[in-house]
């Protein structure tokens, strides 16, 4: 074989080729299935974070997130010393919480629908603003008034490893990364399992910076 012409990277995997990994019998990873969304995803974040800044909340523990939060759709998830909860009104401002940008919730019914999940129909996008340093303890997301919703996540800006747990908070983890564009849907029997996020690594990322947003998207109401 002519050395001039072999092609190194012939057998490697093609670059930003979406894919599809399953994590758990009703969940998987979109990985870069919002990459092409971008550009119309990032100024409609912008417009959502002038009417409503980022904040770090304090838990009913007393202790501050590390992550901060933001929100836009009819409700908004919120935490405070008497607990937590989704709330119309951002208590920031005493206004209602932004209208979910179109363009947010048209990617997050393609990607339901991609993982097999038809007429998904989220009400809320919790935005959780991480710098590095900060993470999100295992926990389950219970607030919601149903679980028959699947919950649709994307990932911006840097690397997170996501611990993916069982039932129990003592149960193992599987650890999943993310990256910059990919989307996790979980859904079904997979909806109540522990999650959290390890504490996100220095870094600056060419178009966010130096943090990751993750914006999650559910039926709360
Ligand atoms: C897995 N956020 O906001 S993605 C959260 O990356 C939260 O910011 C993480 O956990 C983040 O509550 C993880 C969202 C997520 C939401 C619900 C889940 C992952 C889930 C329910 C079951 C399993
Ligand atoms: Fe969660």
């Amino acid at each position: 074989m002519n050395p001039i012409t072999f092609d190194l990277f012939a057998d490697a995997e093609p670059e930003q080729q979406p894919r599809l990994d399953r994590i758990g019998e009703q969940s998987c990873v979109l990985r870069g299935f919002a990459l092409p969304w971008l550009d119309q995803l990032l100024p409609a974040l912008d417009a959502v974070l002038a009417e409503a800044p980022f904040r770090q909340m304090i838990t009913p523990g007393g202790f501050t997130m590390s992550v901060a939060l933001s929100s836009c759709g009819v409700l908004g998830w919120t935490t405070d010393r008497s607990g937590y909860r989704y709330t119309r009104d951002d208590p920031l401002t005493g206004k209602p919480w932004p209208k979910m940008p179109e363009v947010f919730l048209e990617l997050a019914q393609a990607a339901a629908r991609e993982a097999g999940f038809a007429d998904f129909v989220p009400d809320s996008c919790l935005i959780n603003r991480y710098v590095p340093g900060a993470k999100m303890s295992l926990h389950q997301d219970k607030d919601e008034a149903s679980y028959a919703a699947p919950i649709v996540s994307v990932s911006l800006g840097l690397p997170a490893m996501f611990l993916f747990g069982g039932f129990e908070r003592g149960d193992k983890s599987q650890r999943v990364p993310l990256f910059h564009g990919d989307i996790v849907v979980w859904g079904g029997v997979d909806r109540l399992r522990y999650h959290g996020v390890l504490p996100i690594k220095d870094g600056l990322h060419p178009r966010l910076g130096e943090q990751r947003i993750n914006f999650t998207f559910r039926t709360a109401g």
